[in-house]
């Protein structure tokens, strides 16, 4: 599952990427620096991992991550191949969701092809191009569904019908998103437009910048999108301090948050995501897992033995653990359970599996 970072060229994607990485992908006042997309995994932190750790003295603890991807800027008539065109498009196809960076910090230094700083038109922009690819998309597969259908094909004939009506929202500027299309029958075209999407307004730093915000939040809204507002020029200088430091200075700067850690929280939430825990005396570890996973699935995510050879997952609830205060105290009480391999693991469940092979 990854998250890709797409917007206009030279909005500050790159510097966002390594606010989030430390990864130190290039970041240059010139539109296209980013060509061939970077990855990077983003850890997220999370208190319940140190709580964990105390109660079994583990060794070590491991932080899950989401894979986020920096792609290439994109500009209008993108669809129809300008600026780095359909190579970007085709980057943006096979991500999960997309997180969708706005400018919205003035610097007249730094160039800004939208021409003004207006982030519903930059947004726009954006989406236009998502659309028209889309559009095009959807027009090759009907084409080539149109003769199985007439065959009788019944299958066929269903997708032949979403088609239709997913064309027509198009030509209408909406995105999949807000129609109503089954997903199933839509999954193979890969549609732009169906992928989950967040804002990030990229914001200067200690700029108050309502007047620019409030339109973003208003698009927003309509689309149930987050918007998540942070300087990610400060963000990524932030990151170049060491650890110590960094706190304080988030501390003296009256950050409660950093815009980073809700950042990616948004991420998991948009992808769909829930995470579980395994704790003992080695490690303790957060595992992402999409929402409605099976136990069973859940071991094999830790290791292909563990799902073949699955017995029993004994689970208990880090809620409880807060709550009644150790593992202990958990057991005597009858919270710690045994599940079978249909048991769908919930954010916040502590599991430990076992398995024969
Ligand atoms: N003043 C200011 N400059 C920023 C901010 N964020 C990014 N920049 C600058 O904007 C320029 C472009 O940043 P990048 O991160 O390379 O932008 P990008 O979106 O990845 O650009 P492309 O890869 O060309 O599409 C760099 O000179 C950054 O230092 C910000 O919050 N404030
Ligand atoms: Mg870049």
């Amino acid at each position: 599952m990854e998250i890709g970072i797409v917007g206009l060229p030279n909005v500050g994607k790159s510097t966002l990427f390594n606010a989030l990485t430390g990864a130190g992908a290039a970041v240059e006042n010139f539109p296209f620096t980013t060509i061939e997309p970077n990855v990077g995994i983003v850890p997220l932190a999370d208190p319940r991992l140190n709580r964990l750790a105390q109660e079994w003295e583990s060794a070590k603890i491991t932080p899950s991550g989401i894979r986020f991807v920096d792609i290439a800027g994109l500009v209008k008539g993108a669809s129809q191949g300008e600026g780095l065109g359909n190579k970007f498009l085709s980057n943006i196809r096979s991500v999960d969701a997309i997180c969708h960076v706005v400018r919205c910090f003035h610097d007249e230094n730094i160039v800004n092809v939208a021409g003004n700083l207006n982030p519903i038109y930059a947004a726009e922009i954006i989406e236009t191009e998502l659309l028209l690819a889309d559009l095009q998309q959807a027009q090759k597969g009907y084409d080539r569904l149109l003769k199985v259908a007439k065959s009788g094909d019944k299958l066929a004939q269903e997708k032949v019908e979403m088609l239709d009506i997913a064309i027509q929202g198009f030509n209408q500027g909406r995105s999949v998103r807000s129609q109503q299309i089954d997903p199933k029958l839509i999954a193979e075209f890969e549609f732009l437009t169906a992928k989950p999407i967040l804002y990030v307004a990229n914001t200067g730093e200690g700029e108050v910048c309502d007047d620019l915000l409030d339109p973003l939040k208003e698009l927003a809204k309509k689309e149930n999108a987050k918007v998540v507002t942070l300087c990610t020029k400060l963000e990524a200088e932030i990151l170049e301090l060491p650890d110590e430091e960094r706190a304080t200075y988030y501390e003296s700067a009256g950050i409660t948050s950093p815009g980073l850690a809700t950042l990616a929280k948004a991420g998991q939430e948009l992808l769909g995501l829930v995470c579980f825990f395994t704790a003992g005396p080695t490690e303790t570890r957060a595992w992402l897992v999409a929402q409605g996973t099976k136990a069973v699935k859940a071991a094999g995510k830790i290791h292909t033995d563990i799902e073949r050879g699955f017995i029993r997952a004994e689970v208990y609830r880090f809620a409880d653990l807060e709550k009644y205060g150790s593992y202990q105290a958990l057991k005597e009480k009858n919270l710690v359970s045994l599940e079978g391999k249909d048991y769908e693991i919930q954010d916040g469940d502590v599991v430990y599996f076992r398995f024969s092979v």
